[in-house]
């Protein structure tokens, strides 16, 4: 299985994603730090939000086959700047996670990944399951 970096804003939705995909019980816990396991490295959104801690993120992504950057369907604002994906020397995948909750707004999501550069988009969401399987498909493709 490929591993994956999340990235994204404070309560995008990524330690959710990441409990969900790996078949844990949902529980709310708010990432302090790198959370590095075998698959997955989920990431504070407070390194995505703030300019000096990016640092990190750019050096744990070279840990990582693919870079997921993660927007939450009612996100009234996006962190990310305008084609950041060529900034990044791997493959990077758009994650837009919470598709279930009732003000979602995912064209809107999908424009912002669209201007970050992101070619292939998810649609999840966490609590439904909904769009689980079709990303650890891709993890698992050669
Ligand atoms: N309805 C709904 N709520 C979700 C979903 N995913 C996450 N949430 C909720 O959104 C809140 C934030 O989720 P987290 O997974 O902790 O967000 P995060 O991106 O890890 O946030 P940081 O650790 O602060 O960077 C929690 O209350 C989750 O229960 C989803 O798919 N659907
Ligand atoms: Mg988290």
């Amino acid at each position: 299985m490929k591993k994956l970096i999340l990235m994204g804003r404070v309560a995008a939705g990524k330690t959710t994603l990441t409990q969900a995909l790996k078949g844990e019980q949902l529980h709310y816990c708010k990432t302090q730090y790198i959370n590095y396991t075998d698959t997955i490295i989920d990431t504070p959104g407070e390194y995505t939000e703030v300019n000096h801690l990016g640092a990190a993120l750019a050096l744990y992504a070279y840990e990582a086959d693919i870079v997921g950057i993660v927007i939450s369907a009612n996100e009234p604002f996006c962190v990310f700047p305008p084609n950041c994906t060529c900034l990044v020397n791997r493959e990077v995948i758009g994650i837009i996670t919470g598709i279930d909750k009732p003000d979602a707004n995912i064209p809107l999501a999908e424009r912002w990944m669209n201007n970050c550069g992101c070619e292939k988009i998810f649609y999840v969401s966490s609590y439904t399951g909904e769009g689980l399987e079709e990303i650890i498909d891709y993890l698992n493709r050669d």
